[in-house]
């Protein structure tokens, strides 16, 4: 079966289940969280096959990340490091509607990632290759990985997709413009908000010409996630505009990546551009439905809840 192959950091991931600072939180929940496991999770509830590549510690937190991937049915290529912790991340809700996201990951197993971790034949025998741009923020050497699996992957003409996703906690604006830069070109679809794609660009524009700027640096699918206001693509020459889901937000965390998952999953079904949107606007809602970065992903089957208007079905 044609597989996406997943390379990054997944960590344990700390929630509190009550708004208020965490100083007077007296327990958490704990889960896993990580942008590139998201999209895996999200492509395998849809149908499709994935692969995860990553380092975590040789610890309690490692073997939590690796079996709760592997639970949905992923295939889980990982490297214990003896060296170094799994990295942890802490979601504090510090009001009823705001979320804060706190990282525990500087020199953690998972940014310790170095090109021998991902198996070359891996990368070469799959379908696409999907990667972000949290990863090249971590350290040198994971980098150093993520350009390795993009240009193995591009010799072997693997489609290869890259999620932007800027996190001003771990690099600066500079840092992270001058890595999508290089980057970009190398890809077939880049997805990005507004702003992590004006970042790229160096200039803010419409989000129809951020589309089309993106896609002039070399990717021929340029997707620009815009949350509660849906999309706007540029794919193989034409504007697409994707309407957004209407709901009620549980939770935001991890939307971006549900629209990457269902935009994928229907690439690798062979579905025409408007189809990929629309999945991915859908997946995209779902996962703001329920608490948790990537629990709330839907099945195949579970896509029509949300075209229906009975709020029990039997
Ligand atoms: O996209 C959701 C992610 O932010 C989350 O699951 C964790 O990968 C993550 C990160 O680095 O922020």
């Amino acid at each position: 079966q044609p597989y996406l192959l997943t390379v990054g950091e997944t960590m344990a991931l700390l929630t509190s289940g009550h708004p208020g600072p965490l100083a007077h939180v007296s327990s958490m929940d704990l889960g896993i969280g990580g942008s590139e496991s998201n999209v895996a999770i999200g492509v395998q509830r849809l149908g499709g096959h994935a692969v995860w590549c990553g380092r975590t510690g040789a610890d309690s937190l490692g073997r939590l990340v690796r079996r709760e991937i592997r639970a949905e049915g992923i295939t889980v290529c990982s490297v214990e490091d003896p060296e170094a912790p799994t990295g942890l991340m802490l979601k504090e809700r510090r009001t009823a509607s705001t979320q804060k996201v706190n990282y525990y990951r500087a020199g953690s197993a998972g940014s310790r990632l170095s090109p021998a971790d991902v198996d070359a034949a891996l990368i070469t025998g799959a379908a696409v290759l999907h990667v972000s741009g949290i990863t090249p923020a971590l350290s040198d050497s994971a980098a150093r990985t993520i350009r390795y699996c993009i240009d193995t992957a591009r010799a072997a003409g693997v489609t290869v997709s890259f999620d932007l996703n800027y996190r001003a906690k771990l690099w600066s604006a500079e840092e992270a413009s001058r890595s999508y830069r290089e980057l970009i070109p190398l890809t077939d679809i880049v997805f990005g908000g507004d702003e992590e794609a004006a970042l790229a660009l160096g200039e803010h524009e419409a989000p129809a010409e951020l589309a089309r700027r993106l896609a002039k640096l070399g990717p021929a699918q340029a997707v620009i996630k815009l949350g509660s206001q849906g999309a706007v693509a540029y794919i193989d020459g034409q504007i697409l505009v994707q309407p957004p889901v209407p709901i009620t937000p549980v939770d935001t965390v991890g939307a971006g990546d549900a629209f990457v998952a269902g935009y994928l999953a229907e690439l690798m079904n062979g579905r025409p551009p408007a189809e990929r949107l629309a999945t991915a606007a859908k997946t995209g809602a779902f996962a703001c439905l329920a608490s948790g970065d990537w629990e709330g992903l839907p099945t195949r089957d579970e896509l029509a809840l949300l075209d229906q208007d009975e709020a029990v079905t039997r």
